[in-house]
């Protein structure tokens, strides 16, 4: 189904020298990756992913939360990056704009679609440290066939449980990522806000100030959100179906 571009969008990306994407949850959903806030399925969907990501429940029940992350690895795993992975990575080949993707992704679908990304500010599922020492942990995990509600995180040569590499509810964001983020948004000519229901700060403070610096600001996202009051454009459209049309409306 051929997807319709709103005019004033084609042409903001048509003149822009200088993209800036923040990409959310509803970026990987065509891949098959339910977002933050779709009723999780089965097994997990008794727990409420606000209290499993985050320090107290780490340190309430390890198990319980290694359990829920390792199976969320195992999902990214057995997923592909889907078109508007596919579009971003094209888009950023073009030799007459500069493209910056800030996520607030832990998974790697970005990156296996060919993008660089400039900036994963909650972290990424896939790298994992002591949760004491903070040491990388690099040893394969262990992701069970079958989610289980319960999994032994591994443990560090210095004896405490390895955690994942992303940042918890109520932890400071890389202080790096956010800041690059930042900058990005800054420098931009435009910014595209995909997939995500800007509930979630400080990231979901980044298209305000974006707009308060004359960035024009574009929603992609097929439902309303916290963010579309503060955007200058929105097109209801998915990731999957938007940023393709548009990339290729940009011609060679
Ligand atoms: C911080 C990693 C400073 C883990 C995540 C009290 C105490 C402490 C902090 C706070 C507090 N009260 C509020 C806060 C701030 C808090 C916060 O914002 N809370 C919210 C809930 C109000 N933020 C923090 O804690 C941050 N740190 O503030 O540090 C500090 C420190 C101490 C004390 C005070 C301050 C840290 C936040 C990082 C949390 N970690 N992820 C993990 O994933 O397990 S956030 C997690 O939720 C995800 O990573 C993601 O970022 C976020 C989900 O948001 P979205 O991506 O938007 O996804 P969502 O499901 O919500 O929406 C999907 C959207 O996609 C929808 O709009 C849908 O319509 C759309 N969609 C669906 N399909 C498609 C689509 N769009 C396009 N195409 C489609 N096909
Ligand atoms: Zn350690």
């Amino acid at each position: 189904m051929e997807c319709l571009i709103p005019p004033t969008v084609l042409e903001l990306a048509r003149r822009a020298r200088a993209v800036t994407v923040l990409t959310g949850a509803g970026m990987s959903a065509e891949s098959g990756i339910p977002t933050f806030r779709d009723p999780a399925t089965g097994l997990w969907s008794r727990f409420d992913p606000m209290s499993l990501a985050s320090q107290d429940g780490w340190e309430a029940d390890p198990e319980l939360v290694w359990a829920w992350y390792a199976w969320r690895v195992g999902r990214v795993r057995s997923v592909e990056p889907n078109a508007g992975h596919h579009a971003l990575a094209r888009w950023a080949q073009r030799d007459d704009v500069r493209l910056h993707i800030a996520t607030q992704n832990i998974d790697d679908l970005h990156e296996r679609a060919g993008s660089e990304v400039l900036a994963h500010v909650h972290g990424s599922l896939l790298a994992f440290r002591c949760s004491v020492c903070q040491e990388p942990y690099q040893a394969p995990i262990e992701v069970p066939a079958e989610p289980v509600e319960r999994l032994e995180p591994p443990v560090c040569d210095c004896g405490q449980y390895v955690r994942p590499g992303v940042v918890w509810f109520g932890e400071m964001l890389p202080q790096g990522a956010f800041d690059a983020a930042l900058d990005a948004c800054l420098e931009a000519d435009l910014v595209l806000v995909v997939g995500t229901s800007g509930i979630v700060y400080p990231f979901a403070s980044l298209p305000d100030i974006a707009r308060g610096h004359g960035v024009p600001v574009v929603e992609i996202n097929p439902e309303e959100t916290n963010l579309s009051d503060h955007v200058d454009h929105i097109w209801r459209a998915s990731a999957a179906a938007a940023l393709p049309a548009l990339v290729e409306a940009l011609g060679n």
